[in-house]
């Protein structure tokens, strides 16, 4: 069965079911949804774990005394259902202070009050034990070409994150920070636009061992991206510490649709990765159930996003599982590539000596050989679509 449970490490944001449906062009379609109710009905559903921004639980600019009853009711709803706080993030995108960015604002005083929003939540998401804290720069950007110093924002950008992590080490927290790329919207062009960007940034960082990447599916596919190659560059690197999952048809405005809907061939080649490359952090969805749902709508978007996970990660389960594809990826010559191009104890030298590498290699019949990738990608798609 496709019932999910905490075990399936699913975690949905307060702001995906939480959105209220307003874009660039129309209202809000639904009313306020308590994060109270988003904790108990995801429980309910089989999720593990909620994620938020600090403005999704505490509204912008309340008081001391407003935070703490917003802190303590979630608590609260978190001790009665079990479920956890894996990841928190800050909102430096909706208040219009943040029109130029939080910490690549032009503004020195602006970048200043983004670091401390940054730090205050720091606390909190240390204080409810999250061990993942998540870095989108959704307004760190540009329109226009001469207000922006590229050099100088990478610069302010480095600047954020070395004191972040400085604060982390010195507080002894138990949390580290994962960058999640976008290419554009809101701002027409985005910093960090693609998770290669970003682990290129982290390398610079003084502390990269704290900094990881937060792709979103749909974010890599805005550029045009393969998803499933990117994740396989994070997992290599050892920096997927989070990943977004929804679904996006092509390159277009930002869908975030719902696990499953979009690219569903991708998706399946996503879950098989996650699966087999042992990937133990949470499944985390950054959906948004459309506008055009009601509040049950909005439940079955959420629960459609678990279940397809579990979906596909049967198929896939399935797909590697088959003889005929064992024997598939054979005649392809998929484990050829994990053995190494040189002998053991061979240099250039050895390579410059063997004939057979060059001299006497036929490249026209090795260019004759087929790769047999058809018989095995259409394999896949017979798992795919349930007709094996
Ligand atoms: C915002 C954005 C998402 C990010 C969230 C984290 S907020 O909805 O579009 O992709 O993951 O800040
Ligand atoms: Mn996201
Ligand atoms: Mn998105
Ligand atoms: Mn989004």
């Amino acid at each position: 069965s496709f019932q999910p449970t905490p075990e399936d490490k699913f975690s949905f944001g307060l702001w995906t079911v939480g959105w209220r449906g307003n874009d660039p062009f129309g209202d809000a379609t639904r009313p306020v949804l308590d994060p109270v109710e988003s904790v108990n009905r995801l429980a309910e559903l089989g999720a593990w774990g909620v994620t938020f921004h600090d403005d999704d639980l505490i509204p912008f600019g309340a008081s001391a005394t407003e935070r703490d009853g917003h802190i303590k009711r979630f608590r609260q709803a978190l001790d009665a259902t079990g479920v956890v706080v894996p990841m928190v993030t800050t909102n430096l995108f909706t208040h219009p202070v943040f029109k130029d960015g939080g910490f690549t604002s032009n503004d020195r005083e602006v970048r200043r009050f983004a670091l401390r929003k940054v730090l205050r939540n720091i606390d909190l998401a240390a204080e409810l034990g999250a061990q993942t804290f998540v870095a989108w720069g959704g307004r760190e950007g540009a329109e226009s070409g001469g207000a922006k110093d590229v050099r100088s924002a990478l610069d302010r950008f480095k600047e954020g994150f070395d004191l972040l992590a400085d604060y982390v080490v010195s507080k002894g927290y138990d949390l580290r920070f994962a960058i999640e790329p976008k290419p554009n919207e809101p701002r027409g062009d985005i910093l960090l636009p693609t998770v290669g960007h970003a682990l290129a940034f982290i390398e610079r960082l003084e502390r990269p061992e704290l900094f990881g990447v937060n792709p979103e599916v749909g974010h890599e596919q805005m550029a045009g991206l393969n998803f499933p190659h990117g994740i396989a560059q994070a997992l290599w690197a050892d920096k997927l510490f989070h990943i977004d999952l929804n679904g996006q048809t092509g390159i277009k405005y930002d869908q975030d649709l719902r696990f499953g809907a979009g690219d569903l061939r991708s998706a399946f080649w996503l879950v098989d990765l996650l699966e087999n490359a042992g990937y133990a952090g949470p499944r985390h969805f950054d959906f948004k159930p459309p506008r055009t749902e009601d509040i049950d709508g909005v439940w079955a978007s959420a629960a459609g996003c678990m279940r397809n996970y579990l979906i596909l990660k049967e198929r896939a389960a399935a797909f590697r599982a088959d003889p005929a594809v064992q024997e598939a990826l054979r005649a392809a010559r998929v484990d050829e590539l994990a053995r190494p191009t040189l002998a053991e104890g061979e240099g250039f030298e050895q390579l410059l000596a063997d004939t057979s590498a060059f001299e006497e290699f036929d490249a026209d019949a090795a260019a004759a050989r087929g790769m047999a990738f058809e018989a095995l990608d259409q394999l896949a798609m017979d798992h795919l679509l349930g007709v094996r």
